[in-house]
C-alpha cells in the first residue's frame, strides 16, 4: 500500500502544551521505517502549518479557545488529505484531537466529490462530544466529533463546505469520561459507545464484530486513535490521563481484526504529549498501533 504521513503539529486545542510535538515523537519512534518493514511504501509528506501559540492572541470566540488559528490548521489539513488519492492511505498525526475536524473531512472529501460515506472508528477515553456550549473547558479537543456532525460553531462545521458525518456511522472504543451535559447529547445523537465496561464484558472481539457490521454500509473507513484510549501504564505521555483504559494487547488486537477486515482506509494518531512521556514510550506504542493496522502480524 502506499501511506502518506502527515504531521499536524498542534496543541491549540489542548488545556496543556506539548501536543505539538506528537509528530516528532512518532518519526524519531521510527513510524515510517516500521512501516516500511511491512511492505509499504510510506512518503512523509512533512507537517501543516500551525500557529505558535505564543505568536497568537489566546483568543476566545464564543467559548471556543484559539478558534480561528485551530480552524486555519483543520482547512489545511483537510486540503492536503483530500488532494491525495484513493489509493493512497492517509496516517495523519496529530497534535490535539482537534486536527480530525480537518483529516476525517478530508478523507471524506477524498472519496466522493462533495463527501462520501465515511465510517468513523474513534477509539479514546473520551467521547469528544462537546459542543461550545456544554463544554466545560472550552478546549476545541473536547469538541471534535460534535462538529464533524454539524453541531457547534459554524466555522468548525462548515470546513466540510457542507459535508457532515452521519451520527450512526461513528462507533467510540475505550469510553470512560464524558461530561454531565455532553451524556445527553451523545444519547440524542445516537451515537454508538463502547465503554471499558463494555470492553471487559464483550471482549474486543465481540465489539469489532458488531462495529463492522454497524459500519457496513460506508464507503470507507477512517480510525481516530487517541494515545490516551490506551491505558496510562501503556501510554503515559498524555495530556488528559484516564485510569482503566485499554490494555496493549486490547489495543493491539483491535487493530490487528480490523487489519484483517481489509476495510481501513485511513488512521489518526493523535493526543502523544512527549513533554509528559518517559523515553518516547507513547509514540513508540501508538507506532506499535499503527504497524498492527497496517497488516504487522506475530506470526
Ligand atoms: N471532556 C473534557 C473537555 O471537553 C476533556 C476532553 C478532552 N480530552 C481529550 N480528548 N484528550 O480526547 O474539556
Ligand atoms: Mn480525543
Ligand atoms: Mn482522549
Ligand atoms: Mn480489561
Amino acid at each position: 500500500m502506499n501511506v502518506a504521513l502527515l504531521g499536524i503539529p498542534m496543541d491549540l486545542g489542548a488545556g496543556r502544551r506539548g501536543v505539538d510535538m506528537g509528530p516528532s515523537a512518532l518519526r524519531n519512534a521510527h513510524l515510517a521505517r516500521a512501516l516500511r518493514a511491512l511492505g509499504h511504501t510510506v512518503t512523509d509528506l512533512g507537517d501543516v502549518g500551525v500557529a505558535l501559540p505564543e505568536s497568537v492572541d489566546k483568543l476566545t470566540e464564543g467559548g471556543l479557545v484559539f478558534l480561528t488559528p485551530i480552524q486555519e490548521a483543520c482547512r489545511a489539513a483537510a486540503e492536503r488529505v483530500a488532494a491525495l488519492a484513493p489509493d493512497v492511505f492517509p496516517l495523519t498525526m496529530g497534535g490535539d484531537h482537534s486536527v480530525s475536524m480537518g483529516t476525517v473531512t478530508g478523507n471524506a472529501l477524498r472519496l466522493a466529490p462533495g463527501g462520501g460515506r465515511l465510517g468513523l472508528i474513534w477509539v479514546d477515553a473520551h467521547t469528544d462530544y462537546n459542543t461550545p456550549d456544554s463544554s466545560p473547558s472550552g478546549n476545541i479537543h473536547g469538541m471534535p466529533v460534535a462538529h464533524l456532525t454539524g453541531r457547534g460553531d459554524t466555522r468548525l462545521t462548515g470546513l466540510g463546505g457542507g459535508w457532515h458525518m452521519r451520527p450512526e456511522d461513528i462507533v467510540m472504543i475505550g469510553i470512560r469520561s464524558v461530561d454531565t451535559h455532553e451524556r445527553e447529547l451523545l444519547r440524542e445523537a445516537g451515537i454508538k459507545a463502547y465503554t471499558m465496561k463494555d470492553v471487559d464484558q464483550l471482549g474486543i472481539t465481540r465489539i469489532h464484530e458488531e462495529t463492522l457490521e454497524r459500519l457496513s454500509g460506508v464507503q470507507g473507513l477512517h480510525v481516530s486513535f487517541d494515545a490516551d484510549a490506551l491505558d496510562p501504564a501503556v501510554c503515559p505521555g498524555v495530556g488528559t490521563p484516564v485510569p482503566g483504559g485499554l490494555t496493549y494487547r486490547e489495543g493491539h488486537l483491535l487493530m490487528e481484526l480490523l487489519s484483517e477486515s481489509g476495510r481501513v482506509t485511513s488512521m489518526d494518531i493523535v493526543e502523544v504529549n512527549p513533554i509528559l512521556d518517559t523515553h518516547n514510550q507513547t509514540a513508540e506504542a501508538m507506532v506499535g498501533m499503527a504497524a498492527s493496522l497496517l497488516g504487522q502480524r506475530i506470526l
